[in-house]
C-alpha cells in the first residue's frame, strides 16, 4: 500500500469503521476527506464498541496519524468531545490529530437552517441527520462560510460571524417564517473557548498530505456515507451535500487525483438506507425487519431504524464503475446466516423495459421494478470463520455470484464486527 482509500457503494452504513481500523495497521495516515459528524463509524475491539463521527477511524490504533480534510465541515464541540473521548479510553492524540485549516465550521445557525428546511418540505424531506452539513457546505459554495483559519483573526471572525448571524436570521424569518435573534457574544465567545482546547491540531493538512505521499508514506483515506449518497452521482436530492464517493478524495484532501493508488468499495452482503429517498430493494416486510434486527441496523448518529433490503448489483454496478474499484470487500455475510433463501437484484426494469444504466432521477429510480436471482442460503454460522474455503459451499456461492456480476475482486469478507471476524481471501 502506498495510498488506498476505502469508499461506501451503497447508501451507507457498510461497516467503513471496522475495515479502516483493520487496515489502519499497516497505514501511516488515515484521512477523512469530506462529511462531518454525520457519519457514524463503528469499530469494536475487544469486545468494546467505539462509536466515532469526525475522527477517522484509525485513531484507536496507538501511533498512526489522523487527518481531517480541507473537504469537511468541522462542528467544533462535537470535535472537541470526540478528542476527549479518545483520551478518556486511554489513547494518546499529542501529535497524532491534524485538522485542516481551510476546513468549514458547522456553525449554531446551519442546525438551526437544517431543521427548518427539513420541516418546510414536509413529506418529502430528506431525512438528514440534523447535524447542519447541507447548510455549512451551501455556505462554502455561496462563499460565506467560516473556515476553521478564520478564528485565527479575532477581528475577521467577528466581522463574518455578524454578517451570517444577520443573514440567518432574515432567512430563517423570511424564507421560514422564524423569529429568531442570534446572541452574536454568546456564539463568539463559545467558538472561540472551543477552538482554544482544540488549536493545537490545526494546520495544514494540504502541505502535510502531499508531502507525506511524496516521501512514500502510506496513506488510507476513510470515505463517509457513500456513493449512492454523493452530490454528484448519488440519488439527488436525497443524498449528503458532499462527493461522498471516490471523487470527493482529491478535493476534499488537496491532492491531485493522480496520488491515489488504489480504491476499494465496501458493499454490506444486503442493503440499507437511513433516511429518504427511492430504494428498489427495500423490504418493508418481515424479511426487512429480520435483516434490521440480525444487522443492528440503527443510525450511529440518530439512532434511527434503517431501511433493509436485498443486496442490489445493479447499483453496485453503477458504483464499481463510478469509483473503478480495485476490489469489493463484502461485510455483514453473517446477517443472512439464517435465510434459507437470497435474492440478489441483477437489473432493473421500468414500464416493462429492461434498463441498461443506473438512473439519473431519484424520481426514475422509484419507479423502477427490481430484477432478481434467488440463490441458496447456507443456514449455517459464519462468525468466526477466518479462512475463505471454511465458509459454507452456499456462502462461497453467494461470494462469487457478487464478484462474477460486478467483475471485481473481493479481497476481503467480514463475518462479525470484532477484528477477529474477518477472511482475507487469498
Ligand atoms: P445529511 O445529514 O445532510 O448528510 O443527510 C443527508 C442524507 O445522507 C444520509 N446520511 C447517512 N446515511 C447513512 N449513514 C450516515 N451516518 C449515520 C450512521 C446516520 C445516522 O452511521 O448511521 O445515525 O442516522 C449518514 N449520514 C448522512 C442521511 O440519512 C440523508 O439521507
Ligand atoms: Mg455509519
Amino acid at each position: 500500500m502506498s495510498t488506498l482509500a476505502i469508499i461506501g457503494t451503497q447508501w451507507g452504513d457498510e461497516g467503513k469503521g471496522k475495515i479502516v481500523d483493520i487496515l489502519s495497521e499497516k497505514a501511516d495516515y488515515i484521512v477523512r476527506f469530506q462529511g462531518g459528524n454525520n457519519a457514524g463509524h463503528t469499530v469494536v475491539i475487544d469486545g468494546v464498541k467505539y462509536v466515532l463521527h469526525l475522527l477517522p477511524s484509525g485513531i484507536l490504533h496507538e501511533g498512526k496519524k489522523c487527518v481531517l480534510g480541507n473537504g469537511m465541515v468541522i462542528d467544533l464541540e462535537g470535535l472537541l468531545n470526540e478528542i476527549e473521548f479518545v483520551k478518556r479510553v486511554g489513547k494518546e492524540v499529542d501529535g497524532r490529530i491534524f485538522v485542516s485549516e481551510r476546513a468549514h465550521l458547522i456553525m449554531p445557525y446551519h442546525k438551526e437552517l437544517d431543521a427548518a428546511s427539513e420541516r418546510l418540505k414536509g413529506n418529502s424531506s430528506i431525512g438528514t441527520t440534523l447535524k447542519g452539513i447541507g447548510p455549512a457546505y451551501r455556505d462554502k459554495a455561496g462563499r460565506v462560510g467560516i473556515r476553521i483559519a478564520d478564528l485565527r483573526d479575532e477581528e475577521n471572525f467577528k466581522e463574518k460571524l455578524k454578517w451570517n448571524l444577520r443573514e440567518k436570521e432574515l432567512t430563517l424569518k423570511h424564507v421560514y417564517g422564524y423569529d429568531v435573534s442570534f446572541n452574536f457574544d454568546e456564539i463568539y465567545s463559545h467558538v472561540m473557548r472551543t477552538y482554544e482546547k482544540v488549536e493545537s491540531f490545526v494546520c495544514d493538512t494540504v502541505t502535510l498530505l502531499n508531502k507525506a505521499i511524496d516521501r512514500g508514506d502510506n496513506v488510507l483515506f476513510e470515505g463517509a456515507q457513500a456513493t449512492l449518497l454523493d452530490i454528484d452521482v448519488g440519488t439527488y436530492p436525497f443524498v449528503t451535500s458532499s462527493n461522498s464517493s471516490s471523487l470527493g478524495i482529491s478535493s476534499g484532501a488537496g491532492i491531485s487525483p493522480k496520488k491515489v493508488d488504489k480504491i476499494y468499495g465496501i458493499a454490506k452482503a444486503y442493503t440499507t438506507r437511513v433516511g429518504g429517498g427511492p430504494f428498489p430493494t427495500e423490504l418493508k416486510d418481515s424479511m426487512g425487519e429480520l435483516l434490521r434486527a440480525r444487522g443492528h441496523e440503527y443510525g450511529a448518529t440518530t439512532g434511527r431504524p434503517r431501511r433493509c433490503g436485498w443486496l442490489d448489483l445493479f447499483a453496485l454496478k453503477f458504483s464499481k464503475m463510478v469509483n473503478d474499484l480495485d476490489g469489493l470487500i463484502v461485510t455483514k455475510l453473517d446477517v443472512l446466516d439464517e435465510f434459507s433463501e437470497i435474492k440478489v437484484c441483477v437489473g432493473y426494469e421500468i414500464d416493462g423495459e429492461v434498463m441498461d444504466s443506473f438512473p439519473s432521477t431519484a424520481k426514475e429510480l422509484s419507479k423502477v421494478k427490481p430484477i432478481y436471482e434467488t440463490l441458496p442460503g447456507w443456514k449455517e454460522k459464519t462468525t468466526h470463520i477466518n479462512r475463505y474455503e471454511d465458509l459454507p459451499e452456499n456462502a462461497r456461492r453467494f461470494i462469487e455470484f457478487i464478484a462474477d456480476y460486478l467483475e471485481v475482486e473481493i479481497p476481503m469478507i467480514s463475518t462479525g464486527p470484532q477484528r477477529n471476524e474477518t477472511i482475507e481471501v487469498c
